[in-house]
């Protein structure tokens, strides 16, 4: 016999208190997701479950898979049904979650997204395609225009036959205001500081370089009617594997070929400027607040830069997962050291960055939670200049010793050497690996090599100009060759 799937006709079988928290069925598309990864069901669609079932409103999840079709279809073909496991560090609890109402695939689905896109019932739009997603030129935060996937979005805009979720929300809008244009919120949900700012000018600069007649006027509505609010989000939430789609088989009973793990803790914090209606998140714990900026750079830089350290020092000394970096003789000393170091960069209003560190700490020792440092490590070069950069430039200016920075920079630096295949030495992987590994060419002295990585990074501007930043960065290079952590 073989085993049933989770759909809605299976919620039956799964014991009451596993189901999810509304009927699915109540539920009407008002969100559309970009970006069908685990981060999103374990995060927003469970805050907007939880949001549906405390106020009764009907907020359901359109989720649109950017490029795999096969998850989009996987996902209906179990009525968007999944089950989420909370990993708490002695016992683990699932439970289906029943937000998702729609799950498209963004090339082959395109006439639905613009659809949803242009309907006045869909009042928010949520974003996870993480920081390439974007296509910023690094200097400047305007849309590359040049990057090649860019370029033969904006050549086909006249056709709607597009690749990038900047193109499909361009023209989604575009459609949108044809339609009569209802106000609508689009939520970027990346790890970028003024994540909605960023979004917007993209999409802003998209529609400006697109061969539409009405451009002028959809910029014009866009500046009145779509909101670009900020956000912070924060769950971890390693990938998913073999083991875990085993054990939610266990916990519900029936199969879940698209399962999510997740640590218990979660937050999301919102800046308070939404153009439309939206689902009543507050009810859930979201916070919404008039500036984000505190909570944004907190989490980013003590929370986010803390694993990016972790991931690379980690890969120097053999380690694989988050929790194995913290059980080593410097992980934790780590955490707490590159908190210290970056806290007088914080503006006030965020949390206490003590006692953030030491939830930190807590968090990332929880060993259910298998979050690997490859997947971390992946896309340095976009995540480091958030996580790293600023703070390092701030306290560089400022003449602050920056010991921890400088080795984390170095160890990051050690990991972008390219293996005898072509890939980076530990197996994470980066869209600009390529151009990270000719930092490494033949006969380059270390300090060289430093130079050109840190303006692969986007910072000409320390490559050029700190000297003692370049030559610390570059002694440390050996001690991480041989895998020695030095703190
Ligand atoms: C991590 C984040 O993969 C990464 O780069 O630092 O995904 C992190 O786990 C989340 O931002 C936590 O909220």
């Amino acid at each position: 016999m073989t085993t049933p799937s989770l759909n809605l006709a299976a919620l039956g079988r799964i014991a009451p208190e596993l189901r999810p928290a509304v009927d699915p069925r109540e539920l009407r598309p008002r969100v559309v997701h970009f970006g069908l990864g685990a981060f999103h069901r374990a995060h927003q669609a469970v805050y907007t479950e939880n949001a549906a079932a405390r106020s009764g409103e009907p907020w359901g999840i359109a989720v649109v898979a950017p490029r795999s079709a096969r998850t989009a279809a996987a996902l209906r073909a179990q009525d968007c049904l999944y089950s989420l496991t909370e990993l708490r560090p002695a016992e683990t609890v699932t439970r289906a979650v029943g937000s998702v109402v729609e799950a498209l695939a963004m090339r082959p689905d395109a006439a639905r997204v613009d659809a949803l896109l242009a309907d006045p019932e869909v009042t928010v739009v949520t974003l996870t395609i993480t920081e390439k997603g974007y296509y910023r030129s690094p200097d400047t935060g305007a849309l590359d225009t040049s990057a090649p996937e860019i370029a033969a979005d904006l050549a086909a805009a006249a056709t709607g036959a597009l690749t990038t979720v900047v193109g499909r929300l361009a023209a989604g809008l575009a459609a949108r205001m044809r339609a009569g244009g209802a106000p609508v919120t689009v939520v970027s949900c990346d790890n970028m500081a003024a994540n909605g700012a960023a979004l917007g000018r993209v999409v802003r600069d998209f529609v400006a370089a697109a061969p539409w007649p009405d451009r002028q006027a959809v910029l014009d509505w866009m500046a009145a009617s779509v909101a670009f609010p900020a956000t912070i989000v924060d769950r971890i939430v390693p990938a998913t594997t073999e083991a875990d789609l085993r054990a939610a088989h266990a916990a519900l009973g029936v199969h879940d070929g698209l399962p999510v793990v997740g640590e218990p803790y979660r937050q999301w914090v919102l800046e308070d400027s939404f153009a439309g209606p939206r689902p009543p998140w507050e009810l859930d714990g979201a916070l919404f607040v008039p500036d984000v900026v505190p909570y944004q750079l907190t989490k980013l830089r003590l929370l986010n830069g803390s694993h990016s350290a972790l991931a690379y020092l980690g890969a120097a000394a053999g380690c694989t997962t988050i929790a194995d970096a913290l059980a080593t003789g410097w992980g934790e000393r780590l955490v707490r050291a590159l908190c210290a170091e970056v806290t007088p960069t914080l503006p006030a209003g965020g949390p206490d960055p003590a006692a953030y560190a030491d939830d930190l700490v807590e968090r990332f020792r929880n060993p259910g939670v298998r979050h690997l440092l490859r997947q971390i490590g992946s896309d340095g070069s976009l995540k480091i200049p958030e996580r790293w950069l600023d703070a390092l430039r701030t306290l560089r200016t400022a003449s602050a010793a920056t010991p921890v920075l400088e080795l984390a920079l170095a160890a990051w630096a050690n990991a972008t050497r390219p293996d005898a295949d072509g890939g980076q030495l530990f197996g994470t992987t980066d869209p600009a690996a390529p151009a990270l590994a000719r930092c490494w060419h033949e006969g380059a002295g270390p300090e060289d090599t430093v130079r050109r990585l840190l303006r692969a990074l986007g910072a000409a501007d320390l490559a050029a100009g700190d000297g003692a930043l370049v030559a610390a960065v570059a002694a440390r290079l050996p001690a991480l060759r041989a895998g020695r952590i030095e703190l």
